[in-house]
């Protein structure tokens, strides 16, 4: 057993290099046993665990750093860097992150979270270790999909451009999946490479040849520049080498012996940047997730003989928005969706199975995605962009400019709004603070899956800028349930009473309804469905003389909460109280029943502070 003789990576390189293979074991093990546990990455963390070890065997971290783009295939490298049992209380409320983070460990050297930031991060980092003379690197982990972020190019056109690239190491982990397959030319180009290895073939036969012909000058040159431009024409390094970056690959991944080789190789030069193509495979080492890599990309928790993942099975948000967005889309030829790579996770998979022509996943390309789809909508179509809300918070600026400035009839679908297990990189906490403010934009918010379906149909007849949000999961709510019409603006008063009033958006309605019933008395409960236009006059005719109370999945600044109190600044109301995320601190990783209770939002917490509140005054 060598695990347990490693607390740093001190105690890594102590180790002879046979060990490698044997402590790669080991630490699969531990990793399958903890994801099957706790949830979490799996496939990613497997492909990537001899390339973890072989970096902290050659480098010295934190001296040079490692930062990991998505960050969701760290876990190699927690555990190597003092975290080895910590490491079992992964994801877990107070104990370790699923993503690296500078305040979790000082080995990590950034936050991660969201795809595309490694590359410039790390040149950012190697600049700063070239300014101080350092002869250090940093070293960008980042994945083939991660690669197609346009934050990721723009990080790739900087880097070779001058000599701030000069300690950066790039490791492109090509493993030929984003979440599902991966998508874009660049992803054919790189799978040509790995197929074919066809430039070193043809390198090796220029050799053979400049060998076996008699020493003339000239013809030697002739072939050498030959050899140049093939190089260029058909390897996908003549890319990165065009844009100024030293390409070395692809290697095998999973040999601990060819990663030494190279990252030594890697270590020693001077100058840079130089990009590593590495080839590796998710799930490597657990037969269900080599063979379901997009299911086990991320999981709740699994069995580990059968390989079953953990679930209800129970429909969901996601899964009946991909049902609608089907029906809607048999009725409007003219219907197209969009993903940024995320085609299972928001339930679009069964649309793009039955109108391929009109799906489209455009990679991990958040800011394209918006734009493609104002696009489709200047060109006579009706998209539906579907992003998961924290990742929405990367093209806010084209929502503004380039859909809701110009009114086109795009549908934006913001799913996993709310907050979620996997911590502050993850939480779609932020998006109405940035959605509400724009003009022109309505945006819902369903209460149930039937209500989604209505609110779907609703912004398609709208043909005008339109968002949905809604969380992860179900709600409590049967799926047949009757719908009431949806006016713009309007909320719907779901229990009346001249008491209290509750006012939540989406499955938190639920939660009102449930402290309504705890408080007893008669409490009024309102749905408020639109965040904006809001409903002003409901919230004002409501609040005189009587306790307003706000329940939202939603941080307190620039939600529910911020549209109440704009709507009774001026108007008489009773005391104001409101139930959000604190605005102004992260919301940490556990589970989210926990973290209700931890900040005073379960249904419970909530009554009690209502009733403890009116006591006060009346008291
Ligand atoms: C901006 C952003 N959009 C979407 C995601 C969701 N996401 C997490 S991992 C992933 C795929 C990453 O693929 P790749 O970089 O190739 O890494 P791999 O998982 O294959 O190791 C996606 C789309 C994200 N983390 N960030």
């Amino acid at each position: 057993m060598y695990l347990e003789q490693i607390d740093s990576p001190a105690d890594l390189r102590k180790l002879p290099p046979e060990a490698l293979d044997a402590l790669a074991k080991e630490i699969r093990e531990l990793i399958i046993d903890t994801v099957s546990r706790n949830g979490g990455h799996l496939g990613a963390n497997l492909g990537t665990v001899e390339l973890t070890l072989a970096l902290h065997y050659v480098f010295d971290v934190p001296a040079d750093s490692i930062v990991f783009d998505v960050g969701h295939q760290a876990y190699t490298h927690k555990i190597l860097t003092g975290r080895r049992e910590f490491f079992r209380t992964l994801r877990q409320h107070g104990g370790c992150s699923g993503f690296p983070h500078p305040e979790e460990s000082p080995f990590d050297a950034s936050v991660a979270g969201h795809a595309g930031s490694a590359i410039s991060t790390a040149l950012g980092i190697s600049t700063a270790l070239a300014a101080a003379g350092s002869r250090h690197k940093a070293i960008a982990i980042v994945g083939d999909g991660s690669l197609n972020c346009g934050i990721s190019l723009e990080g790739l056109n900087n880097a070779g451009a001058g000599t701030d690239g000069n300690n950066l190491v790039i490791i492109l982990n090509d493993n030929k999946m984003s979440i599902s397959h991966n998508v874009g030319s660049l992803a054919r180009s790189l799978n040509r490479i790995i197929a074919g290895n066809f430039y070193n073939r043809f390198k090796t036969a220029a050799k053979r040849l400049l060998f076996s012909l008699p020493r003339h000058k000239t013809l030697h040159r002739m072939i050498r520049r030959f050899e140049e431009t093939m190089k260029y024409l058909i390897l996908p390094g003549g890319v990165f080498e065009e844009l100024g970056i030293r390409y070395i690959g692809p290697i095998d991944g999973h040999s601990t012996k060819d990663l030494l080789y190279h990252l030594r190789h890697l270590a020693g030069l001077k100058t840079g940047p130089v990009l590593l193509h590495v080839v590796t495979e998710k799930g490597r080492g657990y037969e269900h997730a080599l063979q379901n890599p997009a299911r086990f990309h991320g999981v709740p928790g699994f069995c580990r003989e059968t390989g079953k993942i953990n679930g209800s099975g129970k429909p969901t948000f996601s899964s009946v928005f991909g049902e609608a967005a089907v029906e809607l889309a048999d009725r409007h030829p003219e219907v197209h969706t969009i993903t940024a790579a995320m085609k299972d996770g928001t339930g679009l998979a069964p649309f793009a199975e039955k109108y391929w022509g009109r799906f489209h996943d455009v990679g991990i390309a958040e800011e394209h995605a918006v734009t493609y789809a104002a696009g489709l909508a200047a060109g006579g179509l009706r998209p539906i962009c579907a992003v998961y809300a924290t990742f929405m918070q990367r093209a806010l600026d084209c929502v503004y400019h380039d859909v809701v400035l110009p009114q086109l009839p795009v549908i934006f679908v913001l799913d996993r709004a709310g907050a979620v297990e996997d911590g502050p990189t993850h939480h779609g906490i932020y998006d109405l603070g940035f959605l509400r403010a724009l003009p022109g934009l309505t945006v819902m918010a369903p209460r149930s899956e039937a209500e989604l379906r209505k609110m779907l149909e609703f912004a398609y007849e709208l043909k005008r800028p339109a968002a949905i949000r809604y969380p992860r999961g179900g709600s409590a709510v049967p799926l047949d349930t009757e719908v009431s019409a949806l006016e713009t603006g309007r909320a719907e008063v779901v229990r009346k009473g001249s008491g209290v009033v509750l006012w939540a958006m989406g499955p938190e309605v639920d939660t009102a309804l449930e402290v309504a019933e705890t408080l007893g008395g008669d409490c009024c409960v309102v749905n408020a469905r639109f965040l904006s236009p809001f409903d002003a006059e409901l919230a004002r005719k409501l609040a005189e003389g009587r306790t307003t109370v706000s329940i939202e999945d939603h941080v307190l600044s620039g939600g529910l909460a911020s549209a109440l109190d704009e709507a009774l600044a001026n108007a008489p109301h009773g005391p104001l109280l409101h139930f959000g995320w604190p605005a102004g601190r992260t919301i940490p990783h556990g589970k989210t029943a926990e973290l209700r209770e931890e900040f005073g939002l379960s249904a419970a917490a909530i009554a009690r502070s209502v009733s403890g509140h009116s006591n006060t005054i009346s008291g």
